[in-house]
């Protein structure tokens, strides 16, 4: 018996010396130690040995068993560290190769006249607010003194969806939010997407972008209107721009006017930016219409204030002679690389 667990011992060894990977040892573990295993077979034959030689048969196995437990282990132990040294060589970083150029984004054209605009109203004194793209009828038009049947949605056309919501024609929403919420003195403007089903071509998009604002207080009349816009004109085209205020109508403003200014490519003398007129209409303005401050819960007999509506999509085609609108929202990197 003693022989064959020498026998046993040494095929062992050699065996597990012999292995080159984990599964091959788990393989060996099973063949010695498992439930069929050589040296537990060995252990099931101390029946057949006589009663007095059982106890140092029994312990001679266990022995074995126990010495080729670590054994195993240590080989287990040996290959894996064996490994790691293998995987960190083959991984190894060379630090001193160049690095991966990472390309510098930037703000897209209409992103840079928008921080531009917030600039020039903060500087006088406005808050920037915000607003849902999806709107209710009632902020967009019903207290916008645009009820159902009115005339003016057809100019509005939107785009309608489940459970009376829409896209936002102009960003009024959000200053109505702003006059529900908020007591004058109110100086707010809002910057953002707008929507209108529209049809694609070079001056005219579903999406475009506009910046609305809105002043309430005591005593405001349409001499502030004037000043406030005549100054934006100014510092977003520069101060030798001239200004040109034409009667209009909106519904939510009376009276109502839209606003150009002096071509800043000819001065005013006519050409291909500004189509040959010498004047680019850039707004939509006006006094806030006792029906909305009503509507807001702001009385108009004690109160007054004046709203208006800047394209930015305008004044960025203009500013960087962008001839076609389109070019806006293609993202083709060639064109956005340039600003
Ligand atoms: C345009 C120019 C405009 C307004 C927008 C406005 C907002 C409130 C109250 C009254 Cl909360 N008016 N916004 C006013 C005049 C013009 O946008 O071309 N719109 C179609």
């Amino acid at each position: 018996m003693k022989e064959k667990l020498e026998a046993i011992k040494a095929a062992a060894k050699s065996a597990v010396s012999a292995a080159a990977g984990e599964k091959e040892i788990e393989e060996l573990r099973v063949k010695y130690l498992g439930k069929k295993g050589e040296l537990t077979a060995m252990l099931k034959q101390m029946g057949s040995l006589a009663p007095e030689e059982r106890p140092a048969a029994g312990q001679l196995v266990n022995e074995a068993k126990q010495w080729l437990e670590s054994l195993i282990a240590q080989k287990k132990e040996e290959l894996k560290s064996k490994a790691t040294e293998l995987k960190l060589k083959a991984e190894t970083i060379d630090i001193t190769m160049p690095g991966k150029e990472v390309a510098a984004g930037g703000l897209h054209p209409i992103n840079i006249v928008v921080n531009d605009m917030i600039d020039i109203f903060q500087s006088m004194g406005f808050d920037v607010v915000d607003g849902p793209e999806v709107e209710t009828d009632y902020y967009n038009f019903e207290c916008l003194n645009v009820p159902a049947d009115h005339p003016a949605r057809d100019m509005q056309d939107t785009f309608y969806l489940a459970d009376g919501l829409l896209l936002r024609t102009q960003t009024s929403a959000a200053q109505i939010r702003t006059m529900e919420n908020r007591r004058p003195p109110i100086h707010a403007i809002c910057p953002g997407r707008v929507f209108r089903a529209d049809e694609v071509d070079a001056t005219h998009s579903p999406v475009f972008h506009q910046l609305e604002g809105l002043v309430v207080d005591k005593g405001i009349t349409m001499c502030d209107l004037k000043g406030v816009l005549e100054q934006f004109a100014k510092e977003i085209y520069g101060s030798d721009t001239k200004v040109r205020f034409r009667p209009s109508f909106f519904p939510f403003t009376e009276p109502s006017v839209e606003v150009d200014v002096s071509c800043s490519e000819c001065g005013g003398k006519g050409c291909r930016v500004c189509k040959g007129a010498g004047w680019i209409e850039i707004l939509g303005a006006g006094m806030v219409h006792p029906n909305v401050l009503r509507c807001c819960g702001i009385d108009p007999d004690v109160y007054s204030g004046f709203a208006f509506g800047i394209g930015i999509d305008r004044i960025t085609t203009t500013r960087y002679k962008i001839s076609d609108i389109r070019l806006l929202f293609e993202n083709d990197k060639r064109f956005l690389e340039q600003f």
